[in-house]
């Protein structure tokens, strides 16, 4: 199956229904339908065609919607590109995924308001047929595995529509509930759980353009949701809201998810007592979808991830958890090694998380195989920002370390061997990566403590004051 035959499903006898709330307008399913028939005609008459890759960077907006069902209709790739990321990001990935065009909000041929305005001359049914089938490439996600440099994850039309059935008949997601979602579109959680889930369902999304804790408690209000995807920072956030407050925005509420990051057992628990309900933590990756959730209707155990998903394998080996199953991606684009080293010679995809199952079955994460940081939900790799520091005049060894933090979960911390000063590696790290990777600090040291082979032994760097 493809994603424009499990989304048609919901498009039945729903045409005129009201499928998506942005910007204090309302846009029925057939609207959705016919917007994105016209932009796909528009793609295929610029010379677009299956299994080119289309790059988007843009925020969360209606038109991002649009491209993806543009895509997903004819057979181009999409590649989503994180709206923070700056330029050193953006030529790596352009560079890997050779896109025929860029999307971007600068005025030009492929702003999407100039995009929206050419496709109105377009036709508004579906473009020309493309067979595409379940293993069809949809999107590359770029992400860095366990090591190395960001790639592209080949997430092809049956790992979305597994992941997004599974989520859907597991969390009781129907054409009655109200979807609240501000996470971002360019990654799989806020793509292929909140867009998906959505259209999947037929049910109503409000989307926002960001999360943001001060205005969180309004959409809330307003939009009275029955279901709501976030991170944990999302969550810590939402525990300053008061009692009263909190009250009302769960009013309607039937279900809140958490992923991306481990979610504190404390901030499940005081959750619950401010707004009565106990999130559902799930775990996920870019390259394999939704693995392991907690269940709807069983016990939400606290600190674990829950149980496997329908349809997904999951063993134990060496501590890592390892993987099988149709939401598993195909691998990485143009990268034959590094997918070949993502699995074992049995077929398992490695994750790089450690864990443990408990007896009747709940597992736990405990840790990672690489120095990987999540910030806010974030993934920060610290050998890229080692890399840019290293290019400083001055700076002769640099390591990179995320330390706890109460709200983002991790933050990143720069140790410097060298002769230069802090302001002006912040400046280079603000103007050359996504705000998430400046480090917060930027530490002097004598030497990096090492193995006798040579290995940096980032646990035993000194934290700076004020951190356990
Ligand atoms: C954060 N910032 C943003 C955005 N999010 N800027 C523009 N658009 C955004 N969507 C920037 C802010 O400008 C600021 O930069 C810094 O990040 C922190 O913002 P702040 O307002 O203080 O927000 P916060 O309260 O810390 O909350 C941030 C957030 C955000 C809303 C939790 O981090 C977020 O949306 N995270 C979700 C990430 C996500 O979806 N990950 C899924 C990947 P400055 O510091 O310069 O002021 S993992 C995945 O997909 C797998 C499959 C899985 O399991 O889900
Ligand atoms: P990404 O590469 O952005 O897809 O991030 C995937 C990583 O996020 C996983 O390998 C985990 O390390 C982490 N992750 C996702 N969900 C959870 C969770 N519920 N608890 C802990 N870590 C998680």
């Amino acid at each position: 199956m493809n994603l424009s035959q499990l989304f048609d499903l919901s498009l039945i006898g729903r045409r005129q229904h009201i499928a998506l709330e942005w910007q204090e307008r309302t846009y029925p399913f057939g609207e959705i339908d016919e917007r994105s028939n016209r932009l796909a005609h528009l793609l295929l008459a610029r010379g677009l065609a299956p299994g080119d890759r289309l790059c988007v960077y843009l925020a969360n907006r209606l038109e991002f919607i649009d491209l993806f069902l543009a895509c997903v209709k004819t057979g181009i790739v999409f590649v989503p590109v994180n709206i923070l990321y700056r330029e050193r990001e953006i030529t790596h990935i352009t560079g890997d995924a050779e896109p025929r065009a860029m999307v971007t909000a600068e005025p030009g041929a492929w702003n999407p308001e100039t995009l929206t305005q050419e496709a109105a001359a377009m036709p508004s049914t579906r473009p020309c047929p493309v067979l595409l089938e379940g293993s069809s490439p949809a999107a590359l996600v770029y992400t860095s595995g366990t090591t190395g440099v960001s790639k592209g994850a080949i997430l092809t039309h049956q790992n979305f529509v597994s992941n997004a059935v599974n989520i859907a008949a597991c969390w009781q997601i129907t054409a009655a509930d109200r979807l609240l979602l501000g996470l971002p579109l360019f990654h799989v959680h806020g793509l292929g759980n909140g867009v998906h889930a959505w259209l999947a369902t037929g049910c109503r999304m409000r989307l926002l353009e960001r999360f943001e804790h001060q205005t969180a408690a309004a959409e809330f209000v307003s939009f009275a949701p029955t279901l709501f995807f976030g991170v944990p920072t999302v969550y810590v956030r939402l525990l300053e809201t008061p009692p009263e407050t909190a009250r009302a925005m769960a009013e309607h509420m039937r279900l809140f998810v958490s992923g991306s990051a481990p979610l504190p057992a404390q901030v499940l628990e005081d959750f619950r007592a401010l707004f009565g309900h106990t999130i559902l933590e799930r775990y996920g990756m870019t390259e394999t979808l939704m693995n392991i959730s907690n269940p709807y209707a069983g016990e939400r155990r606290p600190g674990t991830v829950g149980l496997p998903l329908p349809g997904v394998a999951v063993r134990i080996a060496d501590g890592e958890l390892q993987l099988r199953g149709p939401n598993v991606f195909v691998g990485y684009w143009r990268r034959d090694e590094a997918t070949a080293a993502a699995f074992t010679p049995d077929g398992w995809f490695k994750t790089g998380d450690l864990g443990k199952c408990s007896d009747d079955g709940y597992y736990t994460l405990q840790g990672r195989r690489s120095d990987l940081i999540i910030s806010g939900g974030f993934n920060i790799y610290p050998r890229e920002i080692e890399e840019l520091l290293l290019e400083q005049p001055g700076v002769s060894e640099a390591a990179v370390l995320g330390l706890p933090d109460r709200v983002r979960g991790e933050v990143p911390v720069a140790y410097i061997v060298g002769k230069c000063q802090a302001p002006a590696l912040e400046a280079v790290c603000r103007a050359k990566l996504a705000s998430f990777k400046v480090p917060r600090a930027f530490l002097r040291v004598d030497a990096l403590p090492r193995t006798a082979l040579g290995k940096v032994q980032k646990h035993l760097l000194p934290k700076p004051e004020g951190v356990a």
